[in-house]
């Protein structure tokens, strides 16, 4: 053999080797690129699956609303009383009951009457006559209290503490209440102007809860923070807290008392309330309607001066927040809808996001 020869002999082999590696290393991406290919896929099919079942849902949750509001319209004719919402209600304990869809899917539906929340736009009624100018004061120091139990419950580091209770509570009722000039007299609109975006205070009611971070004074951790305990709903709406459905930590912020010196509500009053409803009964307004299921509001801890924002108990819910949420495998999609049915015939959808 000539010594040419063995040279390519020589090169040839490693030549091999490196085409051979190159081919496996391109027959190992080609393989784990379809098997992603094949997951992204099937994830794609789960996604839609869930969107489409957390969407149906909401469907489900109105259906189940209507069906609850009908038979206990049925049961006022027959008993003469109305007990308003209450969380025995058929709709308050679907989340017990998920619904299995194939071997994979599950739904799950929260459906939640808007009055268990503070409506914040109910601390600004419409239009002004002097009574509500009188309110705002009571507004403003409920506010107040809502803010610094709510900056409380945040834990804020001493760095962190740069929020005033008493401006948020103030310029919170400005961006909502019609005119320009703020409770202290100034303009209003003097630190939205100076935004990027400028902007204005909105002069109406809040349109959703993600609204408030815009106020001055707020940013989305107390927005966040403020989620649990409030809704928007409904927009012109002027109840306060129905003590009846409100969930514990709700009713810790039940403003009450003889007025000017109202607070909000302690341990015991919470647990005051928790117990009317082990016994099956409700708390009342007036209790002269219904003795028979009916606790007034002093003996449900409540003082003798009501509450504030007032509320008329019992309430029927007409609007419902309801969390529809579905898995598929790991797949999970949410849809929170808040829902307006006091027109009989067609439920009004007043917000829909998807998560
Ligand atoms: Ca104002
Ligand atoms: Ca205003």
């Amino acid at each position: 053999m000539t010594r040419r020869h063995r040279d390519q002999r020589g090169i040839v082999l490693p030549l091999v080797l490196i085409i051979g590696l190159l081919l496996s290393a391109s027959i190992f991406t080609f393989t784990r690129r379809s098997l992603i290919d094949g997951m992204i896929v099937r994830n794609r099919d789960k996604a839609a699956a869930a969107e489409a079942l957390a969407s149906g849902g909401v469907q489900i949750a109105i259906a189940i609303v209507f069906q609850d509001q009908y038979l206990k319209l049925l049961e006022a004719f027959s008993e003469g009383t109305r007990a308003g919402a209450k969380l025995t209600d058929q709709w308050a304990r679907v989340a017990d009951s998920p619904l299995y869809v194939g071997t994979e899917g599950k739904l799950t539906l929260r459906i939640e009457d808007a009055g268990a929340r503070l409506n914040l736009n109910a601390l600004v009624p419409t239009g002004v006559t002097e009574a509500e100018a009188a309110a705002s004061d009571e507004a403003e120091e409920f506010m107040v209290a809502f803010m610094e139990k709510i900056l409380d419950e945040l834990e804020l580091k001493t760095e962190e503490r740069i929020y005033d209770p008493r401006e948020m509570a103030q310029n919170l009722l400005d961006y909502i209440d019609e005119d320009d000039v703020a409770i202290n007299g100034r303009s209003e609109d003097e630190y939205y102007r100076n935004q990027d975006p400028p902007y204005t205070a909105a002069n109406r009611p809040l349109l959703s809860v993600e609204e408030i971070a815009m106020i001055e004074g707020f940013d989305t951790q107390i927005a966040d923070a403020m989620r649990p305990y409030v809704t928007v709903h409904p927009l012109l709406g002027e109840q306060g807290i129905n003590v009846n459905t409100a969930p514990p930590h709700v009713l810790s912020v039940v403003y009450s008392g003889s007025s000017g010196d109202r607070q909000l509500s302690d341990e015991d009053i919470v647990r005051d309330i928790m117990q009317v409803r082990e016994q099956e009964k409700i708390v009342c307004s007036q209790t002269e309607s219904a003795p028979d299921i009916c606790v007034g509001l002093s003996e449900a801890g409540l003082g003798f001066g009501g509450m504030y924002p007032e509320v008329d108990l019992p309430m029927e819910a007409t609007v419902f927040l309801i969390t529809s949420e579905a898995r598929f495998g790991d797949v999970v999609r949410r849809v929170e809808a808040v829902v307006d049915i006091s027109e009989r015939e067609t439920p009004r959808l007043l917000s829909w996001r998807a998560l």
